[in-house]
């Protein structure tokens, strides 16, 4: 039995926060079973492979499997604590989808005994820890679980929400401050035990509704300060004035911290959170709701400035610089540089030169007879456009002579930040 009372631990999803999690708990010596419906990502983890991409993941998981610590299997089986990392994506109307949630606590409820811990660490709307704990206990009638009755049920429910930032997973698993929110003061004592194993910074335990909106609320706080920058990007554009240099300027004030314009917001997070504050109090979320408004429409605004600079060509070759969501990884995921590229493609805006040096092959919808996927010296031999779509270091280095002769459209503010 291990120090801390878990002997078994088992984590539902084993993708970009499940796998790190199961490899890091596996890593201080507990039994970690991996629970995924992908046969294929099974079958690498058992290989002691990883199926994403992620600095130091790799070796992590390769010596969690090496050692027997950790094993992947497509179904759950019995554990003490059954730790749940799926999707949480939304629908049609910005609808928040639980679908992945209730597939994986249904199936968990099938093996769960008197005594057994679930936590509930996927983004979720506020709510939807007391929603597993019902949906649970509709399958286990012969289990007591604390929505039910709060003094002492057979099950202990809770949420804490990963917080980790791609790129700097194990780092941040490790290193973070986490909120834990129990459906009682005992769950969440309970789940705290268990982070207090890997976790080296403070466990801070609330309810599980305010652990929910606490997460919620990290990603709309960065989305609203990430449409301030757009906006004022755009107002910038129609005022003739520099917004790199303005926001540096403003930022010397000792309690201003204006962040970046970009060519969008990314990824699987920050675009998709802010939504499910919106859903859930549709007429009160109005600065929340505008500034995803905001972010999603930045994209339309760097097409537009395309448009209107190819048109000047007979033929433009346009360079495209990034296609990541963001700087220094090869996460294509949700990014609006991405989108960007097939909207120039589809209206054949010019011969187009994709680059993106943290991939090896051009994704299949941006292949097609008037693109190529370049290096970047290439691109910026031939091209007369340059757009930059994506922030990644290497694209710092070029030199200022080089893009003398060449129409920029720096989106990310790459080379006319101050
Ligand atoms: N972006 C800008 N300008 C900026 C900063 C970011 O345009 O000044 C863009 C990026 O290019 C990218 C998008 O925003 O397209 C999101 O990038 P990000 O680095 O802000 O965040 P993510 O999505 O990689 O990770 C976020 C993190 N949340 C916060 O920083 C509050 C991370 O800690 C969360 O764990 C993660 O979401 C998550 O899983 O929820």
């Amino acid at each position: 039995m291990h120090k801390k009372g878990f002997n078994k631990v088992s984590v539902i999803g084993l993708g970009y926060i499940g796998l790190p999690t199961a490899a890091v708990i596996a890593s201080r010596g507990i039994e970690v079973i991996g629970v995924d419906v992908s046969q294929h990502a099974v079958d690498i983890i058992n290989q002691g492979k990883i199926h994403i991409v992620e600095p130091d993941l790799d070796m992590l998981v390769q010596s969690a499997v090496t050692t027997g610590k950790l094993r992947a299997t497509t179904e759950p089986e019995a554990a003490d604590v059954f730790l749940i990392a799926v999707p949480t994506p939304f629908s049609d109307g910005y609808k928040p989808d639980l679908s992945y949630i209730e597939a994986a606590v249904k199936k968990v409820a099938v093996v769960l005994k008197k005594g057994d811990l679930v936590i509930l660490e996927s983004t979720s709307p506020v709510g939807t820890t007391e929603k597993i704990s019902s949906w649970m206990s509709e399958i286990r009638a012969d289990l007591s679980f604390p929505h039910q009755q709060s003094e002492q049920p057979d099950v202990q429910v809770a949420h804490c929400p990963e917080r980790v930032l791609p790129g700097y997973v194990i780092q941040e698993l490790v290193s973070n401050d986490r909120v834990i929110g129990g459906l009682t003061p005992y769950c969440a004592e309970k789940a705290k035990a268990l982070y207090q194993v890997f976790v080296k910074a403070e466990c801070i335990i609330t309810d599980a509704r305010t652990a929910e909106m606490a997460k919620l609320t990290e990603n709309s706080f960065r989305d609203v300060n990430i449409a301030f920058a757009n906006e004022l990007s755009i107002i910038c554009d129609k005022l003739n004035i520099n917004v790199w240099e303005l926001i540096q300027l403003a930022n010397r004030h000792p309690r201003v911290n204006i962040l970046n314009p970009g060519a969008g917001v990314g990824g699987h997070c920050i675009a998709v959170d802010p939504w499910f504050i919106v859903d859930s109090t549709p007429d009160e979320a109005r600065l929340i709701r505008t500034a995803r408004e905001v972010n999603d429409s930045k994209p339309e605004f760097v097409i537009n400035k395309i448009r209107k600079v190819a048109e000047e060509f007979k033929k433009p070759k346009i360079a495209l610089l990034g296609l990541a969501f963001k700087a220094d990884i090869d996460d294509l995921r949700e990014s609006p540089a991405v989108g960007i590229a097939e909207t120039v493609i589809q209206e054949a805006l010019g011969d187009v030169l994709v680059v993106e040096p943290h991939i090896k092959e051009l994704p299949a919808k941006l292949q097609a007879d008037n693109v190529s996927f370049v290096s970047l010296g290439e691109s910026l031999e031939q091209a007369n456009i340059i757009v930059t779509l994506t922030d990644h270091s290497i694209f710092k280095q070029v030199k200022q002579s080089v893009l003398q002769e060449k129409v920029i459209i720096d989106a990310r503010g790459i080379w006319e930040s101050f």
